[in-house]
């Protein structure tokens, strides 16, 4: 049922190969524009249809408390499941990335990886301890900490594991939920631990800290103390509200960039120490076995990545015509500098619009618009920071790091389009 357009797209509107148009095309808002969304989208109508509905004749309920979503979006959810059926309470609920639009993830929605279920916390009873190497040892609770300066930064947060199914022979035919939604972004809000750790006094040997949770599985992480000094923070709030239970309540420490592993909730100690701890978390799991059996540890930053949100497998093509190709692209390491989108596999590309600001260790939204002409096409992203770092191809990142690293698997995802509108994950 493919229409024509009722004006045929100028050549110099095309970006790339397979339709990829130019990033600006929909800022200029032009006639074209409307013409070509006119093709199939909106419906032409002869006479007012507008009836008047049941909800326009009588009020609504006064506000609830503390709203929740329309009972129409009952499909935007976290989906996930225990990793395995011996431990129910160990697993991750990822982020309906393919539902959502701009850069923050809503609280309810932001993803969780728990090894031991959520814990229900009295804040009243909960404490943080920053010992070991110090001149003098402090402990604090929820109201202590509240009387510091409190700083609110917008930061993306990253479980070292998600994206693990790219490392599969055989690309896992899942949508962009299961494959990527281990990543969320939410504006922090918290007392910098450089302050605290001042206060308490840090030994010059003291190289590292050994952080750990008040949950059952006693996670615990070493983290470098340069890191500590320059943009830890002890977070006590997220997108405003207080930390939700299972990001973390009452407190958690947040590492911007650094693998989401390391970010411990529900945070109860930061020992000073003046070598890594080794734990269990550092060694056995979060090391990266890289070709030739050599395994490395400590691979603090989630390097840069990008993935197209909007289509993806979850969401079936309506017919040929206009389109928005919308993802998000992330760097530990810094800013996205620019994000570059192909239709062809990656033989061309097409600079896509960056949603500004940009800002440094947050998702940023990307956007292109496609003109899809019905035909099969193979869509990617490719991330570039401010560092240069260029988000590898899948054969590049194997190459470098060979198929066993399962953990910062960041290469570029390709999705397949075919003629029905199906859009499958495969390896281009
Ligand atoms: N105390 C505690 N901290 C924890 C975990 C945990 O299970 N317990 N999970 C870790 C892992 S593996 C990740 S990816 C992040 C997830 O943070 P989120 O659940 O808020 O998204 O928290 C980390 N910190
Ligand atoms: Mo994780």
């Amino acid at each position: 049922m493919a229409k024509k357009l009722l004006h045929p797209i100028d050549s110099a509107e095309y970006s790339a190969e397979n339709g990829l148009l130019d990033r600006r095309l929909f800022l200029r808002g032009s006639a074209l524009l409307g013409s070509m969304m006119g093709y199939g989208v909106a419906q032409e109508v002869a006479a007012e249809p507008l009836v008047v509905q049941p909800w326009m004749q009588h009020p609504g309920p006064f506000p609830r408390p503390y709203d929740a979503p329309s009972r129409f979006e009952s499909e935007v959810i976290r989906r996930g499941e225990p990793s395995s059926n011996k431990i129910p309470e160990l697993g991750t609920v990822r982020t309906p990335i393919h539902q959502l639009t701009g850069t923050m993830t809503p609280n309810g929605l932001h993803y969780v990886r728990v090894h031991t279920g959520v814990p229900d916390i009295d804040p009243a009873q909960h404490r943080l301890l920053i010992h070991g190497m110090v001149k003098r040892p402090l402990v604090f609770d929820v109201e202590s900490l509240s009387r510091y300066p409190i700083e609110s930064r917008i930061h993306f947060l990253e479980c070292g594991g998600n994206s693990e199914l790219i490392y599969d022979e055989h690309p896992a035919q899942v949508g962009v939920q299961r494959l990527h939604g281990q990543v969320s972004c939410a504006e922090w809000g918290g007392v910098p631990l450089s302050i605290l750790m001042d206060e308490a006094g840090v030994d010059p040997r003291g190289k590292w800290i050994i952080a750990e949770g008040a949950d059952a599985c006693g996670l615990t992480r070493s983290i470098p103390m340069e890191k500590i000094m320059k943009d830890a923070m002890i977070a006590l709030y997220q997108n405003g509200e207080r930390l939700r239970p299972s990001n973390g309540y009452p407190m958690r420490l947040f590492l911007p960039g650094y693998e989401g592993n390391m970010n411990i909730k529900h945070v109860r100690r930061i020992k000073v120490i003046d070598s890594p701890h080794q734990s269990r978390d550092e060694t056995m799991r979060y090391s990266m076995m890289r070709t030739g059996g050599i395994s490395t540890q400590f691979n603090c930053v989630m390097e840069a990545k990008s993935v197209i949100t909007q289509p993806a497998p979850e969401l079936k093509m309506k017919g040929p015509g206009l389109y928005q190709i919308s993802g998000l692209a992330w760097s530990g390491y810094g800013h996205v500098r620019r994000v570059d989108i192909s239709a062809d596999g990656g033989k061309t590309w097409a600079q896509a619009d960056l949603q500004q600001p940009v800002r440094d260790l947050a998702l940023t939204r990307f956007r292109l618009p496609w003109h899809w002409d019905g035909r099969p096409a193979l869509l990617q992203s490719r991330v570039t920071d401010n560092t240069g770092y260029v988000q590898p191809t899948r054969a590049d990142m194997i190459a470098r790091r060979g198929i066993w690293a399962n953990y910062h698997g960041n290469c570029i995802t390709t999705w397949a389009i075919d003629a029905n509108g199906e859009v499958k994950h495969v390896y281009a």
